[in-house]
């Protein structure tokens, strides 16, 4: 395990306790990071053009995540804007259509909310571990823009679409096979749009957002997993419809086995607010003790509690909320003797609802890999 351990170096150190965040507390010089034994295999070759640049828990140094150390899923391609050419209309049901250069856009208020962003596929295949960031983002109120393009009394929908498009094909190999180009789109209930903290985002962490992360322009809506922040925006439509393309009815469905009454039933339901879950991030060795750090988010967290082994659920030490839509770090100082361990950690909201084990029947029968809130184990071998 030596080559493993690595010593956390001073510029890493320097970082975090520059941002002054949690996780400051590792970077006492002479902290030793032990790296898990459970390293997620790569992402896989067919997938490595939608899913980039995870950085691994324990690589994060701080509570915010620097824009360079941002994932980014891209489902149809990355397109480069011309922020000069770039529009985003508002149409639909709306009683003064729009349509809003980049800088008629930044001449509005500025808003700033900071929130958590999850891909809701993250933990539900072997690679995809931590797709997840924190960001203070910057852009226009989406509730004002709204209002002031003026809902009709018949719109119900609001639709998100991006700039990127791909191939799709309804009843392939049928006489019903029907092929079409369609833009990444995403949408939700008229009341849901209206948050106040939604927002029209063309700042991440003080800077243009990155390329990969939407620029000019994408949605924010903290609560949400990361595919209903639409990226690279270009349209806003309000409907008297639901809308149903890809990434609402068939891609981004939980798919879950119910028993109801003695019957069973297919619960197919499009990917919605982040769900309660944690993890254990990293582990430090420091003057013989260790100490365990992660996070948790989703719905108003309570506690968080850690396992060793099969040992008894302890409660960690969780750092201050700092606002309704971001993760919480917290920590753990134990001991542990040599030879391999598990370490396992569950989240507790503000009702007492504790994130499900693996082997609970909410998990385990999810047949989709969306929404895998799942309790996560991590392995360790102290030498
Ligand atoms: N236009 C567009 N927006 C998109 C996507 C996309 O493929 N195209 N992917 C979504 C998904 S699935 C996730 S998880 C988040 C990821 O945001 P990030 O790439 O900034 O990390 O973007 C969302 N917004
Ligand atoms: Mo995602």
């Amino acid at each position: 395990m030596q080559r493993r351990e690595l010593l956390l170096s001073g510029a890493t150190a320097g970082i975090a306790m520059a941002s002054g965040r949690a996780f400051a507390q590792s970077a006492t010089p002479g902290d030793k990071l032990i790296a898990w034994i459970d390293i997620p295999p790569p992402v896989p070759e067919p997938l490595q053009n939608v899913v980039r640049g995870i950085t691994r828990w324990e690589d994060l140094g701080s509570w915010i995540t620097p824009n360079d150390k941002w994932f980014s899923i891209a489902h149809y391609e990355r397109p480069q804007i011309d922020p000069k050419t770039w529009r985003l209309a508002i149409s639909g049901l709306v009683a003064r259509p729009t349509t809003l250069t980049l800088d008629q856009l930044r001449a509005l208020p500025r808003k700033e909310i900071t929130s958590t962003i999850e891909c809701s596929g993250s933990n539900g295949l072997p690679f995809a571990q931590s797709m997840i960031g924190n960001a203070t983002w910057t852009g226009v109120s989406l509730a004002e823009t709204l209002r002031a393009a003026g809902i009709k009394d018949d719109g119900i929908e609001v639709v998100f679409y991006g700039i990127d498009k791909g191939d799709e094909t309804v009843r392939p190999g049928t006489p019903l096979e029907y092929k079409y180009t369609a833009n990444f789109a995403r949408s939700m209930p008229i009341a849901e749009a209206m948050n106040p903290a939604n927002l029209l985002c063309y700042e991440m962490n003080g800077s243009p957002l990155p390329a990969a992360n939407g620029f000019p322009v994408r949605l924010i809506v903290p609560g949400w997993y990361g595919v209903a922040n639409v990226k690279w925006l270009t349209r806003i439509e309000v409907l008297n419809k639901r809308y149903l393309g890809r990434f609402m009815g068939r891609d981004y469905v939980t798919i879950r086995e119910e028993q109801h009454d003695g019957q069973t039933i297919m619960a197919e339901t499009t990917v919605g607010h982040m769900l309660l879950k944690s993890a254990p991030g990293k582990i430090v060795q420091r003057a013989g003790r260790y100490q365990i750090d992660g996070m948790a988010w989703g719905p108003a967290v309570a506690a968080v509690e850690v396992k060793i082994d099969n040992g008894p659920w302890t409660k960690a030490t969780l750092d201050a909320s700092k606002s309704e839509y971001t993760w919480r770090f917290w920590h753990l100082d134990t001991s542990l003797t040599p030879g391999e361990h598990a370490v396992t950690s569950r989240a507790i909201d503000t009702a007492g609802k504790i994130q499900p084990a693996m082997d609970d029947p909410i998990i385990m029968n999810k047949k989709t890999y969306w929404e895998s809130n799942g309790q996560i184990t991590r392995h360790v071998n102290i030498a």
